[in-house]
């Protein structure tokens, strides 16, 4: 379908161009299974340069986001191993639009889901637990959007950092999280604001599976959403995080 592939081609263009598009929807509106077809296509641009996809994303699992953004439904989206920015690492600015940071939760998979687990099991899924960055990146001019919007736009996502990995029996619930800009306190959350209980995100991930006919891999992990609003990023700043039991997160941009 037309519709599918230009719009994709756009979304990808955008992102590789670091220069925003005007709202698609807008120009021409597609439901929620177009939007996740145009995503599905536009990461097809990335793995045909050569990126892979190594996890998945969560967003809008916490009232924070929802609030932030002014979407109130679940969405996922695809990470590819050329987001990834090394823990202490460095972004490059130029490579964004206009980019924001957001505390996140990370499960490494043992075993492959695809389809829908129960909050008791969740535990066999996993064997490892982390904290994470992930930089959103809309590539909407003034990061504005509807919900087919951002999903056809892969949820937003841009980069993450992933903190050192624990034992999957660190429970992460409860976790009191800081994020600090330069040293200066700008988030405040808990991970149980990612649905009342960060663990409900791998079930909301196999129920997303399970819906759209999609596996996440043994090796591959989620990205449970972020549990406090996001913050701009600028030229410079230096972005630590801390989670508790699973320590800090920390990168740069320059
Ligand atoms: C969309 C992505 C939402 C989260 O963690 O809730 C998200 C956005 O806010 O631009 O990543
Ligand atoms: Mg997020």
């Amino acid at each position: 379908m037309e519709l599918i592939t230009n719009n994709a081609a756009v979304l990808d263009q955008a992102a590789l161009n670091a220069k925003a598009t005007s709202q698609l929807s807008v120009l021409k509106s597609f439901t929620l299974v177009d939007a996740y077809e145009i995503q599905k296509k536009s990461i097809q641009h990335r793995i045909d340069r050569g990126e892979n996809i190594i996890g998945y994303k969560l967003g809008f699992t916490s009232k924070a986001k929802m609030e932030q953004m002014g979407v109130h439904d679940i969405i996922w989206g695809h990470l590819t191993d050329q987001m990834q920015i090394g823990l202490k690492g460095t972004m490059r600015f130029e490579k964004f639009i206009h980019p924001r940071v957001e505390p996140e939760i990370a499960f490494r998979l043992k075993k492959d889901i695809t389809s829908t687990i129960q909050l008791s099991e969740v535990l066999e899924y996993i064997d490892g637990v982390a904290g994470a960055l992930e930089i959103i990146d809309s590539r909407y001019e003034n990061f504005k959007f509807s919900l087919e919007d951002v999903v056809a736009d892969n949820c937003s996502s841009s980069g993450f950092v992933l903190g050192k990995w624990h034992e999957p029996s660190t429970s992460v619930k409860n976790i009191a999280i800081e994020m600090t800009i330069n040293g200066s306190p700008v988030q405040n959350g808990n991970s149980d604001a990612i649905l009342g209980n960060p663990y409900e995100s791998l079930v909301e991930a196999s129920k997303m599976m399970e819906r759209y006919n999609q596996k996440i891999e043994a090796g591959q992990f989620i990205l449970a959403g972020a549990a406090t609003s996001a913050e701009y990023l600028k030229k410079n700043d230096s972005i630590l995080a801390s989670f508790g039991v699973l320590g800090d997160v920390d990168f740069k941009v320059s």
